[in-house]
């Protein structure tokens, strides 16, 4: 007998990332083979968006596939988080020209406190939330204040993008396949200010920065372009990352739920405990191990030099930045 479907909330179910990601996880691919699901398709009440939800829903059917066991398509939020178990926030509105990150924060920020409520009040109390909407971290922070009666650590963010681009870089350098890497760490925002950990990550077992003999470039042009992997991504293509984006989620959701393979580590932006003295009270990034049965946990005692110990005060002042600046949503 198969078991219960999971039922799924995707929010920006309609735009690029929903586009690439909602197959993936009718497929199987996100909850395994076995597993059917009920996507929870939610957008914005606005004509041309919930024309293109149709649009989606109609190609989901034409799929035929068989763990999809159901759909709702919506604009509203109780309908659209009632009884979820996985809250996937993917929708946001996208940095227009000219815009500071600081109008993003702010004009992003309310999304993420009524979503945050309606988990609150209609999703199922098991219910875990991943952001992917930018600012991922703060928006995280916000939707978490405001749901008071779900867990803290039920919340998270994707940097496993960020994971997944700073193994693909050290694979190219190292003239290795990117199944090589390992134990790579991503520390604190999504953002530029992001820290892709070289001193701790390995190749073929042996660390990174002893195979790839080139401080210069692990330092400058490594960490450079994974920092600005999405602008060149943007730059190349006239639109965001959303394949590489939607992968990036399946993967979040599967090192979240699956056991991590012993001796390594998976990305996670969650709430800080204070580990590596980063203030609670923030969600960043961190090296996190999952054991299979739901629970998660971050890795202790990695060596910081100087270097990065410099940069990742640096990931953590921006975050706790974008905190001020929203501390109104906070609740
Ligand atoms: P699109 O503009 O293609 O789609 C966003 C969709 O969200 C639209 O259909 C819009 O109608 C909908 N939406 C907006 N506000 C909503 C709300 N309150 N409730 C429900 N739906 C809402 O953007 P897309 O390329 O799919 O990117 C989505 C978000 O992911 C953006 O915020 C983007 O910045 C962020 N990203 C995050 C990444 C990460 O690694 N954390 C990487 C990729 C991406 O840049």
């Amino acid at each position: 007998m198969s078991p219960a479907p999971l039922h799924v909330a995707v929010t920006g179910a309609a735009g690029q990332i929903g586009y690439a990601l909602l197959p993936r996880i009718a497929a199987g691919q996100m909850f395994g083979p076995d597993q059917p699901v009920v996507l929870h398709m939610i957008e914005i009440p606005n004509e041309k968006a919930l024309a293109a939800l149709d649009g989606v829903a109609m190609e989901l059917d034409d799929c035929a596939f068989p763990l999809l066991q159901g759909m709702v398509c919506t604009s509203d939020l109780e309908e659209g988080f009632k009884g979820v178990d996985w809250a996937l926030l993917v929708g946001a509105k996208p940095r227009g020209a000219g815009m500071e990150r600081n109008d993003l924060i702010k004009e992003n920020g309310p999304i993420f406190t009524s979503t945050g409520r309606a988990i609150n009040d209609h999703a199922n109390r098991g219910c875990r939330t991943v952001v992917v909407g930018n600012p991922c971290n703060t928006n995280a922070l916000i939707a978490m204040h405001n749901a008071p009666d779900m867990p803290q650590g039920s919340f998270s963010a994707m940097t496993r993008l960020d994971e997944n681009r700073a193994k693909a870089q050290l694979a190219a350098k190292a003239g290795v396949h990117h199944t090589q890497i390992t134990n790579m760490t991503i520390w604190g925002n999504h953002s530029a200010t992001q820290v892709p950990d070289f001193e701790n990550a390995k190749i073929g077992g042996k660390l990174a920065h002893e195979v790839i003999d080139d401080r210069a470039w692990l330092e400058g042009e490594f960490i450079k372009t994974v920092q600005q992997r999405g602008a060149a991504i943007i730059k190349a293509r006239g639109l965001s990352s959303a394949l590489s984006a939607a992968n990036g989620l399946v993967d979040h959701v599967r090192s979240l739920t699956e056991k991590t393979p012993d001796g390594d580590w998976h990305s996670v932006a969650i709430p800080s405990d204070g580990s590596y003295d980063v203030p609670k009270g923030i969600i960043s990034s961190f090296p996190v191990r999952a054991d299979g049965a739901g629970g998660i946990e971050i890795v202790q005692g990695l060596p910081l030099s100087d270097f990065a110990s410099a940069k990742l005060k640096d990931t953590v002042a921006e975050l706790e930045h974008e905190r001020s600046v929203i501390s109104n949503l906070l609740g």
